[in-house]
């Protein structure tokens, strides 16, 4: 296994579009494995292959206390159930050290692939509900910080280019 590196915002490639995945084979399963050891080490409790420079339609999450129940999500598409919204204080691994409240529809329906191609569905609750919109976001290009003002935004683009230039 390998830990990959994760891109940050304002970095343009987090804007690319992620590719359907038409191949399940065994460079596919070391992704997965790889993207899981890396959302792990970072302490996520999501990560999306966008964010790793991949760009496949490709996500791993675990919302468990224990950090011992990975899912993996290819391909996966969402369907908004109803007219319900919520509000969580979102961060995220592309854009570290910001946590900022996004809005999102409550009730969704997900449908996607497991590694190994096998269709499944999945209604999903709380932070599992979020964090696959978030997902599904990156592999659209989009970040959470788009959700917020651009005055926010701008800043923290800011002081995340000042911190990108003073490396740790
Ligand atoms: O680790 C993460 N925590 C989180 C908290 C609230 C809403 C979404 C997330 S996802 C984030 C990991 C990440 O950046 N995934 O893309
Ligand atoms: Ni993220």
């Amino acid at each position: 296994m390998a830990i990959l590196k994760i891109l940050e915002f304002p970095d343009p490639r987090l804007r690319t579009i992620a590719k359907p995945v038409t191949q399940f084979d065994a460079a596919l399963l070391k992704l997965v494995d790889d993207m899981i050891e890396t959302m792990y080490e970072a302490d996520g409790v999501g990560l999306a292959a966008t964010q790793v420079d991949v760009h496949k339609r490709l996500v791993v999450i675990d919302v468990s206390e224990e950090r011992n129940a990975p899912m993996v999500f290819v391909n996966p598409e969402i369907t908004v159930l109803d007219q319900c919204t919520r509000e969580v204080k979102e961060g995220c691994l592309s854009v570290p050290g910001f946590y900022e409240p996004v809005t999102r529809p409550e009730h969704v329906l997900v449908r996607a692939q497991d590694q190994h191609g096998k269709t499944f569905e999945l209604q999903p609750d709380g932070l599992l509900a979020v964090c696959v919109q978030h997902e599904m976001d990156h592999l659209n290009g989009k970040l959470f910080v788009d959700y917020v003002s651009a005055l926010k935004r701008q800043r923290i683009r800011s002081k995340l280019e000042k911190q990108q230039r003073q490396p740790a």
